[in-house]
């Protein structure tokens, strides 16, 4: 499983004013929780993750020269305040790169269905990284777009790239950067996504980072231990090893909500509905099938198996997620620049 490399970059002097790029979600093995440097998006601990193969976001970037300020297009409508603001920032950083002062139009296109449960700021800053830089005629080289993206949101710096990803924390803004992780193509993995309950969060992740490494006195154990479970999962993806990659992300994420649960005051995102779903998946691994869980900011649960027992899982699951939608991932390709043909 090799890293698929961008297929495109652009010279500073090819600055095209209108390009689109598309990049899928991603989901984390090893956790990026908490950050050392808010500003810049610098997060505690290095993080490890498999880009999926479904619900691509597409973004659209054209400069607009004439254009007072920037316009934001979300699913075709005029997005406005907070994720409006979100995507203002993240040009104007892009423009003071590029020495620019022209505003432009962002129109994006994101497939994940309503309610789905899958973030999007990942995949959303990923493509938009790409797609504004070729715009404004940056640098297009992935390294420098995966440490762009991630001062839109930290997690995007990993969907630069296809499969596994290691986004290395690094002390300042040039050693923060994610890149392809090696792994056996004897893995073949699917990631089963559960959603039982797709409903707005009660805390944003940004916040509730925050408030963990502020006040729970897990925080630094497990930010400790997943230096140690960064470097084994690296090991176990090498020498294709899905039962011990499962439990290595079983256990991380695990060890990040119980951080979440011993800060002041407590962040629980895990509902019952989910409980029952880990339930449904040690009963799978009673039966003997390969599966292990991971859960991020939300309740909804993701199951690690192998691409052969996906079907099997995924309708252990859909009963046990009470109606909720079941979604079943591979690992899924890099960002890329559209060429204008294919759009
Ligand atoms: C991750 N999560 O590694 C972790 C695990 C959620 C739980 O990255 O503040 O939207 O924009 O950098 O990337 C969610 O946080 O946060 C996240 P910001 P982001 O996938």
């Amino acid at each position: 499983m090799g890293a698929e490399p961008l297929t495109t970059t652009l010279p500073r002097e090819r600055a095209t004013g209108t390009a689109t790029a598309v990049a899928h979600p991603n989901i984390a093995l090893i956790k990026y929780w908490g950050k050392s440097d808010e500003t810049l998006f610098l997060p505690r601990t290095d993080s490890l993750s498999m880009t999926l193969d479904i619900f691509p976001t597409t973004t659209r970037v054209r400069l607009a020269p004439a254009a007072g300020e920037d316009t934001v297009v979300f699913n075709g409508e005029h997005a406005t305040g907070e994720p409006a603001h979100r995507i203002t920032a993240f040009l104007d950083l892009v423009r003071e790169r590029a020495g620019s002062t022209d505003r432009a139009v962002v129109d994006t296109v994101n497939t994940v269905p309503t309610g789905a449960g899958l973030a999007s700021s990942a995949s959303g800053f990923a493509a938009l990284a790409v797609a504004a830089s070729a715009a404004y005629g940056l640098d297009g080289d992935p390294r420098a777009l995966s440490r762009l993206a991630r001062r839109g949101s930290g997690s995007a710096s990993r969907s630069l790239f296809a499969d596994f990803a290691v986004w290395h924390a690094g002390t300042d803004d040039l050693s923060s950067y994610a890149e392809p992780v090696e792994a056996s193509a004897d893995l073949d993995p699917a990631l089963v996504v559960a959603v039982v309950n797709a409903g707005p969060k009660e805390v944003s992740s940004r916040t509730a980072m925050r408030r963990t490494m502020d006040t729970s006195p897990l925080y630094e154990p497990w930010a400790l231990s997943s230096a140690a479970d960064l470097s084994d999962m690296r090991a176990a993806l090498v020498r294709g090893d899905l039962a011990a990659v499962g439990e290595i992300a079983e256990r991380n994420a695990l060890g990040m909500h119980a951080t979440m649960l011993a800060a002041r005051p407590a962040v629980r995102y895990l509902s019952p509905a989910s409980l029952t779903v880990l339930d449904s998946v040690l009963e799978l691994r009673r039966a003997g099938v390969l599966a292990h869980v991971t859960m991020d900011a939300g309740p909804n649960v993701k199951v690690l198996c192998r691409r052969a027992d996906a079907d099997r899982v995924a309708a252990t699951v859909r009963a046990a997620a009470q109606g909720g939608a079941v979604h079943i991932a591979g690992p899924g390709p890099g960002a890329r620049l559209l060429i204008e043909d294919e759009r």
